[in-house]
């Protein structure tokens, strides 16, 4: 008999935790992924006798990197950077940078196995992974910021490329980042090829790419409401975040005739009971990416709207909640209080904002709830689309690409209800991407024999 990690879903578990110590998000994220697919796969002998979720819960492979920079003031400073090349059954690795002080090697693990099922479930040749530095961005010049994004590019360059693995943005990386980062890739390999994605329009960048990720995450709550016959007219929305996913995510809700009343930031959250308005979003798109402030100065802007420090806004009672800052913002607590208030749908713009007790929360309660990996694809499938026009040096119309990002989400949708569907009239959105996520990049690993 074949020595097999899928005996026990516990055994399992104990042995990720084993191998990876000090990594508790991406031990998270394998555990939930491993509590759908176990069930799925207990009668299929294939995905046993090769090892697949044993396999697919290591990293191809992990690069480590010392980042140094010279700051304003003339001193050297020292940054670590990754990049997590997490399987390229697929496709090329493909997935965002993340800066922020609190970025760990288990933070882009976690992210680089999301991104995986995420990328298969868009239907698009991608891979999955991850990179970042813990450089906290906030409060550093332009100069700096462009100092550190070269220098970390130096090492990075020799890692990636248009058919290798594709970077974009993530937390503390947006068009500033991605062009310092493409300028400095040019300037050291003499290319310019789509080796990253979330490019500026004029070099190479694709039309709707900066709005696609909350825009996603918004017609996956709508899809799954028209499954209840309903849709975002006269919803409450609350919203955490205030950078590219919840402000877009805050636009396309209203949009469609929803109600937004809280953004966020990791200091506090805003409440306007009267809602925002385009004019407000852009106010904030506005105070986040060029004057770089605080979600607590929307209350001098907009009065009527109140600031709470050091919360989160899960208890403010809503209809829908899009949580769209970062991962493990929303507790068990949380997902409690949301249920209590009537919270009818909550779509994750963020990667795995829920943690596992909040997870079996909104489970138990059958709500609609959608992970990340499937609700916040739109960005990352945009990007794939990126990544296609620059390989036929063309650029897509605007209309065009609001099709198929519309067509992708439909997509994403279809083939979570079709694993996830409990009977009863209620889908487990989970579920259902866990498993048509691995299923794709698990047969390909099939293919491959092993490797
Ligand atoms: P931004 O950097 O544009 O914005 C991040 C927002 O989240 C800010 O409001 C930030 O507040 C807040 N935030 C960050 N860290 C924390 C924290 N530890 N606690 C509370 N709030 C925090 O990032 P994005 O909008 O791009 O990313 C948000 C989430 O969406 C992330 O989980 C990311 O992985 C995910 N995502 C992003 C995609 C994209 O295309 N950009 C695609 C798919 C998923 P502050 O200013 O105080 O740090
Ligand atoms: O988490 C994500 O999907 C992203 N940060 C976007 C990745 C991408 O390659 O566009």
């Amino acid at each position: 008999m074949a020595v097999s990690d899928h005996v026990d879903l516990n055994g399992f578990v104990e042995g990720v935790k084993k191998r990876n110590p000090g990594q508790p998000e991406f031990v998270q994220a394998v555990q939930e992924v491993a509590e759908d697919i176990f069930d799925f796969i207990q009668d299929k002998e294939a995905y046993h006798r090769e090892q697949i979720l044993r396999r697919i819960a290591e990293p191809d492979r992990v690069i480590s990197f010392r980042v140094c920079w010279e700051d304003d003031a003339g001193n050297i400073r020292v940054q670590r950077g990754w990049r997590v090349q997490n399987n390229n059954s697929i496709g090329p690795y493909k997935g965002g940078i993340r800066f922020h002080p609190s970025v760990t090697e288990g933070t882009l693990k976690f992210l680089a196995f999301e991104q995986t099922f995420k990328n298969a479930l868009t239907g698009l040749p991608m891979g999955g992974g991850k990179g970042g530095s813990n450089f906290n961005p906030k409060g550093k010049s332009d100069r700096e910021v462009m100092r550190f994004c070269q220098s970390f590019m130096n090492e990075l360059y020799r890692h990636i490329g248009a058919d290798i693995d594709v970077p974009a943005g993530d937390i503390g990386v947006g068009a500033r980042e991605i062009g310092y980062m493409f300028g400095q890739y040019k300037r050291l390999t003499n290319e310019f090829t789509g080796v990253l994605t979330g490019k500026g329009l004029e070099y190479g960048g694709s039309l709707i790419r900066t709005e696609a990720t909350g825009y996603g995450a918004t017609y996956f709550l709508l899809n799954m409401l028209k499954t209840k016959g309903e849709d975002l007219q006269g919803k409450v929305a609350v919203i955490s975040g205030s950078g590219n996913v919840a402000t877009h995510a805050a636009e396309k809700v209203t949009m469609l005739g929803g109600k937004v009343v809280t953004l966020s930031d990791s200091d506090g959250f805003v409440h306007d009971p009267a809602g925002m308005t385009q004019e407000k979003i852009n106010w904030v798109k506005q105070l986040k990416n060029v004057r770089r402030g605080r979600i607590s100065e929307y209350v001098d802007a907009f009065p009527g709207s109140s600031y709470h420090a050091d919360k989160t806004p899960w208890g403010v009672p809503c209809d829908v909640a899009l949580p769209c800052a970062t991962q493990n913002e929303l507790l068990g607590a949380d997902a409690r209080l949301l249920v209590a208030n009537g919270c009818k749908a909550v779509s994750e713009g963020a990667n795995m904002p829920t943690d596992l007790e909040g997870v079996h929360v909104f489970k138990d309660a059958r709500i609609l709830f959608a992970p990340g990996k499937a609700a916040n694809a739109g960005g990352v499938a945009v990007s794939g689309l990126e990544m296609s026009q620059n390989s036929a040096r063309i650029s897509w119309k605007e209309e065009e690409l609001q099709r198929l990002l519309i067509d992708i989400m439909d997509g994403i949708h279809a083939r979570c209800m079709e694993y996830g569907q409990q009977g009863g009239g209620y889908c487990d959105y989970v579920k259902g991407a866990n498993i048509a996520g691995f299923k794709k990049v698990a047969d390909a690993m099939l293919a491959y024999g092993v490797v």
